[in-house]
């Protein structure tokens, strides 16, 4: 039997068992509504969301377990939610529009949400783990794409001395050109924290990156209770390490929330057109129109604004790079 026969196979099952688990969890709201006093449903927030479970925020700040209506689509962390109180916890009925959200696609190339009403999308680095440029700039268009401010945090300041530390900062700087605030921190020592609180406050924030560069610390240095973060929110691996299986969450003190992501390898965008691609980067953007070709691919074209931008020293290599890697991907449109 072949092996794609048989994910084939899987596949259905896992559908089967799926939709069966959607069902009881449907049937389980639904009768705990249906035993309920009917109380009006209140406003509340989503805190983190654990498969067909909910934590949501109250409106006097009180944590409740929530399941919900099924018909309601894909619920996740930052959505505005009413709620029906019910015996020992609550049951969502109504998920409210978003201003904004973050997705990704899934296996099957469907918008899956990661996110929801955050305004400003923090791109963690360390030099540890490695940094890939590709995915930085991902992560930047797609903040481009929903419209919030995008940042970048360099974390873990700690493991470099002086010198190394501006060689580090000095890899990232034309972003900070670009008008993304650069942020140097240790989660560790929390050296350089009191900028990064200026940047958040007044914001939802997401933090993301790949695994290991330091989400988590950093949102446990922010708060003023770091045993927050623990419980269930986060999950020991076998080397002994937490990783972030759901984003969360959090209430800053001094202002703003910070909502902490699990890590990624990579981070796919979905389907873009040149033209869309090209609005991901501020200094396309900028040079939209100007050159001879209105069908410009900016690579061996006569009158080539963007090339020339290039040349000038006002467009970074990696950065056209990225977009060439991209416009790749996304073929022809
Ligand atoms: N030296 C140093 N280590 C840090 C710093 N911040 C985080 N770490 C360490 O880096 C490792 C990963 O930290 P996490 O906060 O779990 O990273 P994460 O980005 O949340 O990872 P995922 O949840 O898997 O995405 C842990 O061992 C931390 O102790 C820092 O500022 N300096
Ligand atoms: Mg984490
Ligand atoms: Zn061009």
């Amino acid at each position: 039997m072949s092996r794609r026969r048989l994910s084939k196979q899987q596949r259905a099952r896992i559908a089967r068992i799926q939709e069966q688990r959607r069902r009881q969890a449907d049937a389980r709201a639904e009768s705990l509504l249906g035993n309920g006093d009917a109380s009006p449903p209140v406003a509340g927030r989503v805190i983190v969301r654990h498969g067909r479970s909910l934590l949501v925020r109250g409106p006097q700040g009180e944590t409740v377990h929530c399941l919900f209506r099924q018909n309601l689509g894909e619920i996740v962390c930052g959505d505005r939610v009413l709620w029906q109180p019910v015996d020992g916890g609550g049951v969502v009925v109504a998920l409210l529009e978003r201003d904004t959200v973050l997705s990704r696609p899934d296996h099957a190339g469907h918008d899956k949400p990661i996110a929801a009403n955050i305004s400003q999308l923090v791109v963690v680095l360390a030099p540890r783990p490695e940094p890939t440029g590709f995915l930085l700039d991902q992560y930047l268009i797609a903040a481009e794409r929903i419209g919030v401010r995008g940042a970048l945090c360099l974390n873990k300041a700690d493991l470099l001395d002086d010198s190394e530390r501006a060689t580090f900062r000095q890899r990232f700087a034309h972003y900070e050109q670009l008008g993304y605030p650069l942020i140097q921190v240790s989660a560790k020592t929390t050296q350089g924290l009191d900028p990064l609180f200026e940047r958040l406050r007044g914001h939802t924030s997401i933090l993301v990156g790949q695994s290991g560069v330091g989400k988590s610390s950093l949102i446990n240095a922010l708060l003023p209770s770091p045993e927050l973060l623990e419980g269930d929110l986060s999950e020991a691996t076998g080397l002994g390490r937490h990783t972030t299986s759901a984003a969360t969450l959090y209430t800053l003190e001094r202002g703003g929330e910070i909502i902490d992501s699990p890590g990624v390898r990579s981070f796919r965008l979905g389907r873009l057109t040149r033209q869309e691609l090209e609005d991901g980067f501020p200094e396309l953007r900028a040079l939209r129109g100007q050159c001879r070709f209105n069908d410009c691919t900016h690579q061996h074209e006569p009158g080539c604004a963007v090339r020339k931008a290039l040349e000038a020293g006002r467009i970074h290599p990696d950065r056209l790079a990225s977009f060439h890697h991209l416009a790749e991907q996304t073929a022809d449109r």
